[in-house]
């Protein structure tokens, strides 16, 4: 039984029961499973969750009075994005033979399967876990894949200790019961690697009533998390993990030998929402101070049993972490830390600042051999015309066995690879048409990201991954149409409030609240080290140029030199912002007033038409150019 924490009448959640009475997560899943039916019930789809699988339906497909198009997503446990060549070519083939034929690189350096249907899920996941995969904790009420950055760097210890710290952790937090191998692998055991005797022994260690009186599940319990929990382990200056959105973040920190003496501790952060509940919010991870290298385990269990004993199990939308900090206030929360910690934490090290990072192009990895970091809109890897990414990431994989990393951005790197291979790989993405020169792309398309969405998300209540292009190309032509041509930022869209991919962190984010419609978010830091805040709560897809025309005008017109644009709309402020669009709107600025036709000859036209062209210049800029050096003249 939980620990009920804040009054004697508290009622659990529903999704308590269920795991309470899931046999440590077999039920009703495994004997679901069995049954020739086309989905799961809610019960068994809340346990599901815990084995990396959600039920979803192709919205797409929706039709009155029919059954729905059930289908379930798979999403692997990958710790720091590490995709082994063997996982990659089975994923690669599941996609084919079970899936919609895409693989899907997701922000928290996972990969996912959609449209498997019910019949399928047995010979996928076990599939999976044959090759040295997993999608165990993947999703659910438990310690979520833990990130890292997925930079390769064999020079720089801290990136590999990094790494190692990630797995860890992963194994740490990892469910014991072996249901998962009971129900789809009819209890044949297969590990990825041996898990590091430290990591058990901390397991097991019990002092200040960290663990639970659980033989199976000394850490969880019956009930396991209150709600999802998210960890990340990166190193000071590398933000490429989003640090500040996560439960619990760990900065490694070495000496001048490179040598580990600890870690910055983190915790609180998290960015799902629900409209119109005020209760529910983003918020940014609050520092906690720094442990030693010998604690850390320690520290990661005593931050997991508050969450565990004190996160709320009764209302399921205030039960991340992040509420706990936010309620209790960040030195009660240190308090309760410590008292599982058994000690107490010390200050934080001093730290460069974060920056936002996202490794792509060729790089050199230090030992000699090369690392490749390629943009993937979207995360979508998929063969769409002469576009073949996934051939091309299959037939590099079949020929050179690489290992791959997953960033958080959903881009996918390569690495050790040896610099005379370096040309045959560029050719292979070349004859299946994929650029792999970050240069190449619209800065706006590299710093972007979409949430799936429509169709295959239940929640979703707009469009995301399918609009997010079309409208990173309308802010290109309104930044351009404004003279702001060099001029770049992170955007981020999601189909609703969740935030799953970080909007709340971007320069500019689009979080869907009605169909078509989007709450508009500015003032994220291009480091992603603050939230964003709102600019306008409803602004229909089609009307994005309206409101955003004068706030880049405005940007143009009073930035600081060198200014970026979430640093700029920060500090302004959202109320600054709105009474210039409002002014400009009503004409009484000179940045976006009405604007006037005239009409012109076809020739003349043709020629002005010709000389923009050749210029990069929008017609209706060189146009009013020319009429007003013109009318200087007279
Ligand atoms: Fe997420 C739920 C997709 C990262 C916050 N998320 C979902 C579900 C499973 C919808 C559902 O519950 O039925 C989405 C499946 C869509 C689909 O069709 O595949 C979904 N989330 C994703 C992914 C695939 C988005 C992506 O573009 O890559 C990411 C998978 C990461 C992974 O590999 O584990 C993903 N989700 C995130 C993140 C970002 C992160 O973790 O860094 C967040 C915000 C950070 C956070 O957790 O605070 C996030 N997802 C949510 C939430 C809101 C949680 C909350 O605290 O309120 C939900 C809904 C829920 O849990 O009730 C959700
Ligand atoms: Fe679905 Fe919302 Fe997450 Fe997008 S943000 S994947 S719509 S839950």
């Amino acid at each position: 039984m939980v620990k009920t924490p804040f009054s004697p009448d508290y009622k659990l959640s529903k999704v308590e029961g269920l795991k309470e009475r899931s046999n440590y997560l077999r039920e009703p899943v495994a004997s679901e499973l069995r049954l020739d039916t086309n989905s799961f019930s809610e019960d068994a789809t809340q346990i599901l969750k815990f084995h990396g699988s959600y039920q979803q339906d192709n919205r797409d497909n929706r039709a009155k009075g029919q059954e729905k198009d059930y289908q379930m997503m798979l999403r692997t446990r990958s710790p720091g994005g590490f995709i082994p060549p063997q996982l990659y070519l089975t994923l690669d083939k599941l996609a084919a033979a079970y899936g919609n034929n895409t693989l899907r690189a997701t922000t928290r350096q996972g990969f996912q399967l959609h449209g498997i249907l019910k019949k399928n899920l047995k010979q996928a996941i076990a599939a999976i876990v044959k090759s040295m995969g997993s999608t165990l904790g993947a999703c659910g009420d438990i310690n979520r894949n833990v990130m890292a950055p997925p930079a390769p760097y064999k020079n720089r210890p801290e990136y590999t200790l990094a790494w190692e710290y990630a797995n860890n952790i992963a194994d740490l937090l990892a469910p014991q019961s072996g249901a998962y191998y009971e129900v789809w692998l009819d209890g044949e055991k297969f590990l990825s690697a041996e898990e590091s005797p430290e990591v058990k022994a901390a397991r097991q260690r019990n002092a200040n009533d960290v663990n639970l009186p659980d033989p199976q599940e000394p850490i969880y319990g019956t009930n396991f998390m209150p709600r999802k929990f998210k960890i990340a382990v990166t190193v000071p200056g590398d933000n490429s993990v989003d640090l500040y959105s996560q439960d619990l973040s760990l900065v490694v920190i070495t000496n001048k030998k490179g040598e580990l003496q600890g870690f910055n501790i983190f915790a609180g952060g998290g960015l799902g929402r629900t409209h119109n509940k005020e209760e529910t919010f983003a918020r940014v991870a609050d520092p906690i101070g720094f442990v030693d290298k010998a604690d850390i385990y320690d520290l990661v269990k005593a931050v997991v049993a508050t969450q565990r004993d004190y996160g709320d199990r009764a209302n399921r939308r205030h039960a991340r972490m992040k509420y706990l900090l936010a309620d209790w206030g960040v030195d009660s929360f240190r308090e309760k830390v410590e008292q599982y910690l058994g000690k107490a934490i010390s200050p934080a090290k001093p730290m460069p600042a974060f920056k936002y990072q996202d490794f792509l192009g060729w790089n050199e990895q230090g030992d000699g051999k090369l690392f490749l970091g390629l943009s993937v809109e979207n995360g979508r890897v998929k063969d769409e015309g002469k576009f073949k990414l996934r051939t091309a990431l299959r037939t590099i994989v079949e020929q050179f066995s690489l290992p791959m990393r997953l960033t958080p951005h959903q881009n996918v790197l390569f690495y050790d690879i040896e610099p005379n291979d370096k040309e045959a790989i560029a050719k292979i993405f070349q004859e299946n048409g994929v650029e792999i020169d970050p240069t190449a792309f619209d800065p706006l398309v590299r710093h972007s990201m979409a949430c799936p969405a429509l169709p295959t998300c239940g929640l979703a209540i707009t469009e995301s991954e399918r609009a997010l292009p079309g409208i990173t190309d309308r802010m290109r032509v309104l930044l351009d149409k404004l003279g702001l041509t060099n001029e770049s930022f992170t955007i981020r869209m999601t189909g609703c409030p969740n935030g799953c991919a970080r909007p709340y962190m971007a320069e500019l984010g689009f979080v869907g609240i009605a169909p078509d419609t989007y709450q508009v978010w500015l003032g994220g830091s291009p480091h992603q080290t603050r939230l964003a805040q709102v600019y306008q709560e409803r602004v229909n897809h089609a009307e994005l140029e309206i409101h955003l025309e004068p706030v880049f005008a405005y940007f143009k017109k009073s930035r600081r030199k060198n200014e970026k644009f979430g640093d700029f709309c920060d500090r302004v402020g959202m109320e600054a912002i709105r009474e210039f669009v409002t002014k400009s709107q009503s004409g009484e600025t000179t940045a976006t007033k009405t604007r006037h036709r005239v009409s012109l000859p076809e020739e003349i036209y043709n020629q002005l038409n010709q000389a923009a062209a050749s210029q990069g210049k929008p017609i209706s800029h060189l146009a009013a150019e020319a009429i007003v050096a013109y009318l200087q003249s007279q």
